[in-house]
């Protein structure tokens, strides 16, 4: 049977316990035709007076101003097993203790705070206590090596840096001597280790508890995200506080969010999703957000669903992957009758998938689809919809979705300054989004300066320019990401149209990992591809060249390795061949798409090469 003909179920059956709840969307023809993001913008409540819109008014103040103070806005777990919980009253003077310690600290609006920081309590006092300040957040993954955190504090013009004694002492000692903006660096936890630094907890204690958050504009730069193209250094995609909106009406429709419910999102704030959704969203909503800091346990996963009673689940094809390895009969051991909705980003979720959870645990995975870019999900299985297993849904209201016609260079048809959209029901294409939802990015920062050493402006002072303008065409943004819609308007995904790597979910620029590589004494030259893993989708290999009087050796491989673990962590290759010389265009430029040819055993006259976006 095709695949776009299996149907799973909507659900209409509740698991065993699982309380009945009406989803937010019902008749997605209706809601989508009626939708507007005015009315969307309706359902938040703006700051008082009309001050304008900020995210942290949003998610915590509003809330714990009213009947929800006492309600518990965040649940940790922390490594050790040990519950902590945050009610909205706490988190309100917390991040208003915050926001007055930035600006003692005479942070500017606008100016940015990052975060290297596991998912502990004071992250999530750092992000809405930075919002309320005016100041742009920058959340970095803990798992980063020291160049990429350098670039990134680099690019997006660092002022403060919240982490840890461990990784300050680790990752970012060594290179902040190359960090000259950045002025204060905060502690979490015993300092002893690290000179130049403030004791955050200590600095809070002493901050003001009360902080009025100054008037927003809806367009004021709140949030900016590390994410990699297939050329040149990362991209710092900035976004707006507006952002709220699609952040909210995105998780009550496609995550089919309500305030009653127990949410986690099991993405790390470091990558787009674990802040969208894994912070703003949900406390938008008054709901209860779960978080963990330990990483995947199969065991320590299920506990948590079943004793936080979570309701609505957002995680990666990846983690539930890992989980099918153990089986069936292992998610049916717990009492998971809490639990709603379950939803999936990051990564093609393949049918398998979604039928095992039908299976592991009564109900379907949605999958959804979206960028860092976008800010928030763009295409989705909705609650009140069937589950095409293997199709990443339709788009979410509000969101015009075309698929667009390759040019004879690989890049989307635009004709005389049109863009050419494929209009037949049927069809293949580059996605391709209508400007103008509210989550979407509004700049790269230090884009102007590609390739040629840091970015030397604010994030809030950054223009448009030429990587931010060639993702758009004619009154559409370009995703790069290629896809088939059926007859009946549900999207398939089929691919990218650049040669970035996406494993477990993670994106991977291939140059970022390439240029540290190529610092190695050995290596002349490097080149890395994504190669198809059964877990984590894609796995980091890397083929090198080596420099005259350099001779291939294990050794010399696992040096290579470790040499790039110690440098970028988690972006690192896992897997490394080498090769007396690497494949190029007659111009010069490195074939990646050839090299994973080879690999997956495909002829190289197969190839198509299409052109990255820019
Ligand atoms: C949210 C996030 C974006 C890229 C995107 C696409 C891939 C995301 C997907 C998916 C297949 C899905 N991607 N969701 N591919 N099916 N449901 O992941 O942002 O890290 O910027 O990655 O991830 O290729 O273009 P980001």
């Amino acid at each position: 049977m095709p695949l776009d003909a299996v149907r799973v179920g909507r659900g209409k059956v509740a698991p065993p316990g699982a309380a009945r709840v009406q989803p937010n969307l019902g008749e997605y023809e209706r809601v989508r035709r009626d939708f507007t993001w005015d009315s969307a913008r309706g359902w938040l409540a703006g700051l008082p007076d009309e001050r304008g819109l900020n995210i942290a008014h949003e998610a915590v103040d509003r809330h714990a101003e009213g009947p929800r103070a006492g309600k518990v806005a965040v649940v940790c777990r922390d490594r050790q097993g040990r519950i902590s919980e945050l009610t909205y009253g706490q988190l309100r003077s917390s991040t208003s203790r915050f926001a007055n310690l930035l600006r003692d600290l005479g942070l500017a609006p606008g100016e940015s705070v990052f975060s290297l920081l596991g998912r502990v309590p004071e992250l999530y006092v750092t992000a809405l206590g930075t919002l309320k300040h005016t100041s742009v957040f920058a959340p970095l993954f803990p798992g980063l090596g020291p160049e990429p955190i350098r670039q990134r504090l680099l690019l997006g013009d660092a002022r403060v840096l919240v982490t840890t004694p461990e990784l300050y002492k680790r990752e970012v000692a060594p290179i902040r001597d190359r960090v000259p903006g950045l002025a204060h660096v905060l502690l979490v936890g015993n300092r002893t280790a690290a000179g130049d630094t403030i004791d955050l907890h200590a600095a809070l204690a002493r901050a003001d508890e009360t902080f009025e958050i100054p008037p927003t504009d809806p367009r004021t730069p709140a949030l900016l995200h590390f994410t990699s193209g297939a050329t040149g250094r990362p991209k710092g995609a900035l976004h707006v506080h507006e952002a709220v909106v699609a952040h909210h009406a995105t998780a009550a429709y496609a995550l089919d969010l309500h305030e009653s419910d127990v949410f986690w999102c099991t993405a790390d704030p470091g990558w787009v999703t674990g802040t969208s959704y894994g912070i703003i969203a949900p406390l938008t909503h008054g709901a209860t957000l779960v978080v963990d800091a330990a990483d995947f346990d199969v065991h320590g996963w299920y506990e948590l669903l079943q004793e936080q009673r979570v309701n609505v689940f957002y995680t990666t094809p990846t983690a539930l992957r890992m989980l099918m390895r153990y089986g069936v009969d292992r998610a049916r051991a717990y009492d998971l009758s809490a639990l709603r909705f379950i939803a999936s980003v990051g990564e093609p979720l393949n049918a398998e998938v979604v039928l095992w959870g039908q299976e592991a645990f009564g109900r379907p995975v949605h999958d959804t689809w979206w960028q860092t870019e976008t800010g928030a999900i763009m295409i989705s299985n909705f609650a009140s919809m069937d589950v095409r297993p293997g199709s990443m849904g339709r788009p979410v209201p509000g969101v015009k979705v075309a698929l667009l016609e390759r040019g004879e260079d690989g890049r989307a048809l635009v004709i005389d300054g049109e863009v050419h959209e494929i209009r037949s029901p049927e069809a293949v294409g580059e996605i391709a989004l209508r400007q103008g939802w509210p989550s979407m990015f509004r700049s790269y920062v230090g884009d102007a300066e590609v390739g040629v050493g840091p970015a030397g402006r604010s994030p809030g002072g950054a223009g448009t320019t030429q990587r931010y303008d060639a993702c758009f065409a004619d009154g559409w943004y370009l995703t790069g990401d290629v896809a088939r819609r059926d007859n009946d308007g549900y999207y398939w995904f089929l691919g990218r149209t650049d040669d970035v790597i996406k494993s477990a979910g993670q994106l991977i620029g291939p140059f970022e990992v390439e240029s540290v590589l190529m610092s190695h004494p050995a290596v002349a030259e490097a080149c890395v591809i994504g190669k198809p893993d059964r877990v984590a989708g894609e796995i980091v290999k890397a083929f090198v060249t080596l420099r005259p009087g350099c001779e291939p050796s294990d050794d010399l491989r696992l040096d290579i390795l470790a040499f790039g673990r110690r440098a970028l962590g988690a972006l690192a290759p896992k897997e490394m061949a080498f090769e007396a010389q690497l494949p190029r265009t007659r111009s010069g430029k490195v074939l990646r798409r050839l090299l994973k040819a080879r690999e997956l055993g495909q002829p190289d006259g197969d190839l198509f090469i299409p052109q990255p976006r820019g």
